[in-house]
């Protein structure tokens, strides 16, 4: 049933007739429609997502990709996540932070208004109850939401992305208690988008849980359940409430089919550093028989400490997968393929698209494209067969073209991937992309050391335009552009929540990226491969293994680490699992660099990068 409110409607009878009961939400829908000037209101959640595909599908704003698969492109210069227009904004200056981008409220909010201020006329405004949690649990209350958006193409991504429907706002303890988001997507054409005169705004502000985002339809600028809210707005809860932390994380579980066990592993890879692939991982072939890993999430959890057992607990607060295209393939990740295969119902966005066949492609899904040009174009819409000769070895889809679809599609879902509860944690990981000094893993079992790792994680800057090359772009537990309080603050949150637990994590660093610094080969094969390291830490967590250890941690011996069946060359082997003390010493100085823009960092914090410090200096005299 559609819930229109023509012109001369009555906005109440729209609500009514959508089953809307919260007074709080229903107040809030009101004042935005007016403000935003939308000619029509309709409710939407899970239930309509079948009558919204018709419409979009009517109205060209999508296209079918073979059965129970859609297609969608996105203006041209939307395609991606804005980090300069992203701001949090809160009442208090003190809440400046290094990467928060920190501005007062009482400047940004006129700005966000003056600019939505009648720029949804003539559109439905789609209001999206949602839930970013498995119902029934303890964050619950942190993990209603409401957003609005006058773009229906957005409201089909949030339908995958959360749980969407009035039901998740109409019985609220504290009716009053969801986090407000509005969502105007502006005239795309007219935005400047990256000149100086850009009029984007991208507003978390975290002290009245209002997320306002003007000037975009794509990704985390346009699907506020996911980013802004799941991590910045619940972020900043997690510090506010003191009960819990949310970081851009993966989730896991590895079960071992011999005994029954399950563990769980999450942590951070800064963005397009390989969170999806691993949460997808397929076990190799040689341990298939033996081992399972299980899909929890690819890119957000919240953990918390449970008062019954004293243990981490995370759940995924999404309901589906934002997913990078390039490279996903058969042998890559056979899981992201299976989830978006034919009746999954997934969106594909700025992929190269075949308008007879309503195939879709994207770089690297096969090693070249396809022969026959007939029918395809570009994620521009660009037919290929007539591009220039100057155009002819672009890329036929955009890099940052991604799937959207929901978990229960995922191959590899854990059956239990909907307990309230969450899963407890056994490890804590982080990695990113570093061609040289940092080894396949390196395990840390002291908490402060854990934190102080996931501070100084970062990935290597890959244009000039990103940063030196050679040096991180520091980038800590993955949440630079999510960052939403001081990071010193964040630091001793940390310290206060994985203190708390009677039963501590390990922490480990991983690498899957380091390179052959002669012809540029990786040196770790890489995906599936990347269980072999993780079964070793879970071996050392239970004291089966020792390890060796160094002043950065505790590394496999070559004998430790499993590798039966890997193509790896043994002198290859040997330098991911060492450490040269001489280039970890070059990247000490640049961490206490990095470490020294953060005010108010815990002394312990401080004390693990000494201790470290000390350790190297004493292996290199
Ligand atoms: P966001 O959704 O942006 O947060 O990214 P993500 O962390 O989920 O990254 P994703 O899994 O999409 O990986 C990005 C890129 O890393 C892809 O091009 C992958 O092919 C590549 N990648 C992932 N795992 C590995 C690996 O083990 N080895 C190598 N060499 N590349 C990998
Ligand atoms: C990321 O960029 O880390 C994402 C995609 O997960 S977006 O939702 O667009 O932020
Ligand atoms: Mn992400």
């Amino acid at each position: 049933m559609a819930h229109l409110l023509d012109p001369a409607g009555d906005l109440e009878t729209t609500l009514d007739d959508a089953g809307l009961k919260n007074s709080s939400v229903r107040e809030y829908v009101r004042h935005w429609a007016e403000l935003t000037g939308a000619q029509r209101v309709e409710v939407v959640g899970a239930a309509d997502d079948a009558r919204l595909i018709e419409e979009s599908l009517a109205a060209g704003e999508i296209q079918h990709a073979g059965a129970g698969r859609y297609y969608a492109r996105s203006y041209a210069k939307d395609t991606a996540r804005s980090e300069e227009r992203t701001i949090v904004a809160t009442a208090n200056p003190a809440d400046a932070g290094v990467y928060n981008n920190w501005h007062p409220s009482s400047k940004m909010r006129p700005l966000l208004e003056d600019r939505m201020r009648g720029a949804s006329a003539g559109k439905t405004m789609y209001v999206v109850p949602y839930l970013m949690a498995p119902p029934g649990s303890p964050l619950e209350p942190y993990a209603v939401g409401v957003e609005l958006t006058d773009h229906r193409t957005v409201a089909l991504h949030m339908i995958r992305m959360a749980r969407c429907g009035v039901e998740y706002v109409n019985d609220l303890a504290e009716p009053e208690k969801f986090v407000r988001g509005v969502h105007v997507t502006g005239d795309l054409e007219n935005l400047g988008q990256g000149t100086p005169g850009d009029q984007r705004y991208f507003v978390t502000f975290a002290d009245e849980r209002t997320i306002l985002h003007f000037g975009s339809s794509y990704g985390g600028n346009a699907l506020l359940g996911k980013i802004a809210h799941g991590l910045r707005q619940a972020s900043y809860d997690g510090w506010a409430s003191g009960e819990f932390l949310a970081e851009q994380f993966m989730l896991i579980g590895v079960t071992d089919k011999q005994t029954g066990r399950t563990w769980h592993i999450c942590g951070g890879f800064p963005s397009a550093s390989g969170k999806t692939n691993l949460a997808m991982m397929l076990a190799p072939d040689s341990l298939r028989d033996r081992y399972h890993v299980e899909f929890y999430g690819d890119d957000i959890a919240w953990l918390r400490v449970d008062p019954e057992d004293g243990k981490i607990y995370a759940i995924n607060p999404e309901f589906g997968v934002f997913g990078v295209a390039k490279d996903t393939n058969e042998v890559t990740n056979p899981t992201a393929l299976g989830s978006v295969a034919p009746g999954t119902h997934v969106l594909f966005t700025n992929v190269a698209y075949n308008e007879h066949t309503g195939d879709v492609w994207w770089e690297g899904r096969t090693p070249v494209p396809p022969a026959d040009l007939s029918g395809w174009r570009d994620w521009t819409g660009q037919l290929i067969s007539e591009r220039s000769e100057a155009d002819k070895d672009k890329p036929w889809a955009h890099p940052n073209s991604r799937f959207t679809t929901s978990l229960r599609n995922v191959p590899n879902i854990a059956r239990d991937f909907e307990n309230p509860k969450g899963v407890p944690i056994d490890a804590i990981i982080f990695g990113g992309r570093t061609r040289d000094r940092e080894p396949l893993i390196r395990a840390i079992t002291d908490l402060a050391e854990g934190v102080y790792d996931g501070l100084t994680l970062g990935a290597e800057a890959t244009f000039a335009a990103e940063g030196v090359d050679g040096q991180l772009r520091y980038d800590p537990m993955s949440m630079r552009p999510f960052m939403s309080y001081p990071e010193g603050a964040y630091a001793a949150h940390w310290l206060r929540i994985i203190g708390a637990a009677k039963v501590k994590p390990i922490f480990a660093h991983v690498n899957w990226f380091q390179r052959d610094p002669d012809d540029g080969h990786f040196l770790w094969p890489g995906y599936r491969e990347n269980l072999r390291p993780l079964l070793w830490l879970l071996k050392l967590k239970d004291g089966e293994v020792q390890g060796r250890r160094t002043p950065v941690g505790i590394v496999p011996t070559e004998e430790e680490l499993d590798v039966g069946g890997v193509d790896i060359k043994p002198e290859d082997l040997h330098k991911v699992l060492s450490i040269d003390s001489d280039r970890w010493t070059v990247e000490m100085t640049r961490r206490e660099q990095h470490l020294a823009k953060f005010d108010g960092l815990p002394e312990e914090i401080w004390a693990a990068h000494r201790r470290v410090a000390e350790a190297l200096a004493a292996e290199v005299d």
